[in-house]
């Protein structure tokens, strides 16, 4: 795991499952637009909430490349998930803008429900092929410029599956934090 402060934000790069983040407020769902259960993290997460989140999700769908929306975390270890509808690569454009979009949406949303602590998995970079350093310039980008503005959130995580994407991650930081 690395950590770093940013405006006096934790933020944690860590390797592990977005559905086994106990101590987090809000964990982030790399959703598809009509927020069913799906594969990748959307699968982990649905399973691992029980038929409930879905249930709950029905009437919010569809949702839009960009968009984000709130809900409870079932029998997850955290209260709330934000389900997040990333761009498909080479399919929704502009990709960048839309999915700097997911990750201000998500904090936005976090800050206004007064939560403290949010996990966010590499959203679009698994089925939706986003390419993972393009994917994580703009998620460090984006929560670098989000911090100082944030209110009540104060540890923001980003939950990567492979020691490799973490790795793409740390660089990425690193290089938007200069
Ligand atoms: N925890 C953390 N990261 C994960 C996990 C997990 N349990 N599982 C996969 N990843 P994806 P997308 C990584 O496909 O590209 C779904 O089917 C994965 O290695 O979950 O936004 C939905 O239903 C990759 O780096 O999300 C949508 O239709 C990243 O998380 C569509 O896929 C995102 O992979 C969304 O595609």
């Amino acid at each position: 795991m690395y950590t770093y402060d940013v405006s006096g934000v934790r933020i944690e790069l860590s390797r592990g499952d977005i559905a086994s983040q106990p101590g987090i407020d809000a964990v982030v769902n790399a959703a598809n637009a009509a927020l069913e259960i799906g594969g990748g993290v959307a699968g982990a997460l649905h399973r691992a909430a029980g038929p409930g989140l879905a249930e709950e999700c029905r009437p919010m769908a569809p949702i839009a490349p960009g968009e984000c929306v709130l809900s409870g975390g079932h029998e997850l270890p955290n209260r709330a998930v934000i389900h997040c509808l990333g761009p498909v690569f080479g399919q929704d454009e502009p990709a960048e803008a839309l999915l700097a979009s997911c990750y201000r949406t998500a904090l936005e949303i976090a800050d206004a429900s007064e939560l403290t602590s949010v996990a966010f998995p590499a959203i679009s970079t698994g089925a939706f092929a986003y390419p993972v350093r393009d994917a994580a310039d703009v998620a460090s980008g984006t929560v670098i410029a989000m911090a100082p503005h944030l209110q009540t959130v104060r540890l923001v995580r980003f939950v990567l599956r492979t020691a490799d994407d973490l790795e793409v991650r740390r660089e990425a930081f690193e290089a938007a934090s200069r």
